[in-house]
């Protein structure tokens, strides 16, 4: 199982993340995306499942029409690591 990342390695990774940022009170990264509509959200969604279960790493993540709000987070390892970074890239490469 990956490490978690030090508080300055997520710094620097969310640097190259567009759009992700820390999630408040926990050791966690989020981005919000919002799509066309309920279609295109969906897509994402279901592009993105397959992706995740490939990695064997999943997102908590929350549905509403055209917004999709994405936390991820190691749960193994109580934290940030490189596979929730290589996540986020996969998810923003999906979006487009
Ligand atoms: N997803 C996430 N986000 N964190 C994990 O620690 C995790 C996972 N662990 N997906 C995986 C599955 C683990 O439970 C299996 C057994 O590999």
């Amino acid at each position: 199982m990956a490490d978690r990342l030090s508080a300055e390695a997520r710094r620097q990774v969310l640097g190259g993340l567009p759009g992700w940022s820390e999630v408040q009170g926990r050791d966690a990264i989020g981005k919000t995306f919002i799509f066309k509509d309920f279609n295109e959200a969906f897509g994402f969604m279901t592009r993105a499942a397959l992706a995740a279960e490939k990695m064997d790493h999943h997102p908590e993540w929350r549905n509403v029409y055209k917004t999709v709000e994405v936390v991820l987070s190691t749960h193994d390892a109580g934290g940030v690591t490189a596979l929730d970074v290589a996540l986020a890239k996969t998810m923003n490469a999906i979006a487009g």
